[in-house]
């Protein structure tokens, strides 16, 4: 009898203590800036969906990555390290699926894990107990997805609308009720090429968006990264497979004539489209073409046009994912499960909407590098708070080990934020932020760099040119006055630079930059 009694006490405890374990839903949108939801800014779409996980818990205002790009970024959210420690550096890396990874690590604290939507890491995912991916970057109409079993399934629909709906149908259907879950919801939107789903595509492209105060700016004099890079929405973004004009209507205008490769691209992906959904894309899109063909338009006429398409496209993407994460706070409350659920929503990183004349990510600016971050913990987080501490993406898996009652390896290079989870005003966890930029020579030849940001400065180098940029993050937000020429900074520049040699040495960065002088 005492045995039993015992038996069912210990049984209760290990219940208690598992149940008392907060479920996690993690969402990553794919280059989502902060300035494409309204809780951070109001002036180009409301997304009241996304919004009301920063009501209802914090918002977060100086969250970071360590190096913007898809893969990476994702590398770093499984093992809370750096590129150069995971391997992952750039995009053409594959994964290494056996390391010891934070869904492995939550499976061993009792969690049921599950991924689904976007990987993007070549490898297959291990760890989670189901998973169902995109291969590659994922197509936006009647995507195909990767199944546990190796196998490719194609579905109808659209692919924010079903990755929601592989999510939901998981925790219905496939959860293990007697633990705690770890669910990674990674959409591929808004990423390029923004096709926008049937429902957004009309009521977004009749719309007029404001332009950012860099749309116009200049490359003469910034230095050779500026000079080199091949994001600019004039030069590099192409009318046809991203902006969905008909090469038909370009032909007779030698300064914007595509060549075959662009012209073959933009046909092979308008024949992945679904018939019906083609022909509704071709009719509204016409009048881009229309517009082309009659203005003729060059420069800055050309800018401001093409700004426009671009953010048409870009956010009504945004708007499906707004309205998915009402589907699934919806499903949360219904379900019962929001009480014990953190839900944490972020972008991989950020992303340019125009500022520099730009698209992409990439560079250490604060566009690309720094990325929205929304947590809403019931009960735990206070409700609509802002936290302005310093947080780098190598501290998310810390942080979510945490939530979990599990030990932080030593070998994450992270630390949790659990404690500003639950006060908003504890103390920052990073003086200094480190970044390391590698991929070079394929999409937008951006120049690998490195550098520190501290909470008012900011030192970049980009080593294989030799040069230094330098900002005063406080009076120049927007990063157009390179100071590393001005003698006023000169002591507050070498002791960055210190900062910077120290902080490689705390990540044990030992390549490829060399000895910095
Ligand atoms: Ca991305």
């Amino acid at each position: 009898m005492k045995l039993l009694f015992f038996v069912i006490s210990i049984a209760c405890i290990c219940y208690t203590g598992l149940a008392q374990k907060p479920n996690i839903i993690y969402i990553m949108t794919d280059d989502q800036s902060e300035n494409a939801i309204s809780a951070y800014n109001k002036t180009l779409i409301a997304t009241p969906n996304i919004d009301r996980i920063a009501k209802e818990g914090i918002r977060f205002t100086n969250f970071f990555v360590g190096n913007s790009i898809c893969g990476p970024v994702r590398a770093t959210l499984l093992t809370g390290q750096h590129s150069h420690k995971n391997g992952m550096k750039d995009n053409r890396t594959r994964f290494d699926s056996s390391k010891i990874t934070l869904p492995k690590l939550m499976q061993q604290a009792g969690y049921q894990t599950a991924h689904v939507g976007k990987w993007h890491l070549q490898s297959y995912p291990t760890g989670f107990d189901y998973w169902k991916i995109f291969p590659g970057q994922g197509f936006y109409y009647d995507p195909r997805f990767i199944v546990m079993n190796g196998d490719t399934v194609q579905q109808t629909g659209y692919a924010t609308d079903l990755v929601t709906d592989e999510a939901m149908l998981w925790m219905k259907e496939k959860r293990d009720l007697s633990k705690p879950f770890l669910l990674f919801m990674h959409y591929n939107a808004p990423h390029r090429n923004f096709f926008p789903s049937p429902k957004y595509i009309k009521q977004y492209s009749t719309k007029k968006f404001l332009e950012p105060a860099t749309l116009y700016s200049d490359t003469a004099g910034r230095g050779s990264a500026w000079r080199i890079q091949t994001m600019s929405i004039l030069y590099d973004m192409k009318l046809c497979s991203d902006l969905k004009v008909d090469p038909a209507y370009l032909m007779d205008n030698p300064s914007l004539r595509p060549d075959s490769a662009e012209i073959n691209y933009y046909h092979s992906i308008m024949q992945r489209i679904p018939e019906k959904q083609r022909k509704q894309i071709k009719e509204i899109y016409t009048e881009r073409g229309k517009i082309l063909q009659e203005q003729k338009p060059t420069g800055k006429k050309l800018l401001a046009l093409k700004y426009q398409w671009y953010m048409q496209d870009y956010l009504a993407c945004v708007a499906s994912v707004d309205e998915n994460i009402g589907r699934m706070s919806k499903f949360l409350d219904s379900s019962g499960l929001t009480k014990n659920t953190v839900v944490i929503y972020t972008s991989d990183q950020g992303f340019f909407l125009g500022e520099n004349g730009w698209f992409d990510k990439r560079f250490m600016y604060d566009v690309s590098m720094r990325t929205p971050l929304l947590i809403r913990w019931p009960q735990k987080t206070k409700a609509g708070v802002v936290a302005a501490q310093m947080l780098q993406n190598i501290d998310l898996a810390p942080t979510m080990l945490d939530l979990a009652g599990a030990v932080v390896p030593g070998w994450m290079q992270g630390v949790s934020f659990k404690p500003i989870l639950l006060n908003n005003k504890a103390p920052s966890l990073h003086p200094s932020l480190y970044y390391h930029y590698y991929e070079f020579g394929r999409d937008h030849s951006v120049l690998p760099h490195l550098g520190i940001r501290a909470k008012r400065y900011k030192l970049i180098y980009f080593y294989t040119v030799n040069e230094w940029q330098f900002y005063d993050l406080q009076n120049d937000t927007q990063e157009q006055n390179n100071l590393i020429h001005s003698k006023e900074h000169e002591a507050i520049l070498q002791r960055l630079k210190m900062e910077l040699i120290q902080l490689r040495k705390h990540y044990d960065d030992t390549g490829p930059a060399g000895e910095l002088k």
